[in-house]
């Protein structure tokens, strides 16, 4: 197994699932300097044998964001570099190859939503709240929240989150897609891990085409994505595993769609 020493995140095997977690339950699981790198060296070398990812936040907050007491006394040149080193990490989260199911609770605000829309699939507790307070702290976004968040919500969306520091409730944020599944209070860790477990049993090239082909056929123009999505079909329905698995649903030994 891959092993990483790690001081602002935990993480554990449970079966195909790599459960990693944010510990600084303290600080809200703000997001230092080390634990973006941590977040880098997770997501680029996860355990081999791991076949998902499974995110959440130790405490009662997913993450409170950039830890501003870092961040206070940067010049210019020094942010733009830190902003691309969440760019890199949070690039790892994305489409470092597996799939990413994150389990969302209290804050999700600044560079922690921006770390959430990183992933694939969002499972939200009651007490998730999102908000951009950007605007109040005098800052920008910095960690892809313009390109990740703006394309889930919207620019125009994002703007107003942005300008007024409004927080959206778990509801509001399941309405906006920033989660796919609203689950009850302490749920949402297990609700994640029943989603990876499933998620574990897809064909390998079909989970990678969704989570690396997807998000680029999406930023490229209509005749370029057409064209891209028929080049990513031939490679993964020629597989073997594609083969068999067709075969046992047209055999009858496979589940149906739905179940
Ligand atoms: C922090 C941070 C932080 C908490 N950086 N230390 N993010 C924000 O603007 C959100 C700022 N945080 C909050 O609004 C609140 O902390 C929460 C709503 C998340 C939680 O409230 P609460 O009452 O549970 O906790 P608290 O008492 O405010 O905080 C507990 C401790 O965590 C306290 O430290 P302590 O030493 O006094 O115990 C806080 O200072 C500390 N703490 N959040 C540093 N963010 C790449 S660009 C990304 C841009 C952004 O992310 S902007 C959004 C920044």
């Amino acid at each position: 197994m891959t092993t990483h020493s790690l001081t602002c995140m935990t993480l554990e095997m449970r079966g195909p699932v790599a459960v990693v977690g944010l510990h600084r339950p303290d600080k809200r699981n703000a997001i230092n300097d080390t634990m973006i790198d941590e977040i880098h060296a997770v997501f680029s070398a996860p355990p081999k044998e791991a076949r998902v990812i499974v995110l959440h936040g130790h405490g009662p907050h997913f993450s409170a964001g950039l830890d501003l007491s870092e961040h206070r006394d940067r010049g210019a040149f020094e942010v733009m570099m830190h902003s691309q080193t969440w760019h890199r990490a949070f690039h790892q989260v994305q489409m470092g190859g597996l799939p990413v199911v994150t389990a969302l609770k209290g804050a999700v605000v600044g560079g922690g939503l921006e770390l959430a829309t990183a992933s694939h699939v969002r499972v939200a507790e009651p007490s998730t709240f999102y908000a951009l307070p950007e605007g109040q702290r005098g800052i920008f976004v910095g960690g892809g929240g313009s390109v990740r968040i703006a394309r889930i919500i919207g620019a125009g969306r994002m703007t107003e989150m942005m300008l007024t520091g409004h927080a959206y409730n778990a509801q509001e944020g399941q309405a906006m897609g920033l989660s796919h599944y609203l689950v009850g209070e302490g749920e949402a860790l297990a609700k994640a891990m029943e989603l990876a477990e499933r998620i574990a049993g897809n064909a390998p090239l079909s989970v990678y085409a969704a989570i690396n082909a997807l998000p680029r056929i999406h930023d490229m123009a209509h005749a370029e994505g057409l064209y891209t999505e028929s080049l990513m079909a031939a490679l993964v329905q020629t597989s073997g595993e594609a083969r068999d698995r067709m075969r046992d649903f047209l055999e009858k030994r496979a589940p149906k769609a739905g179940s």
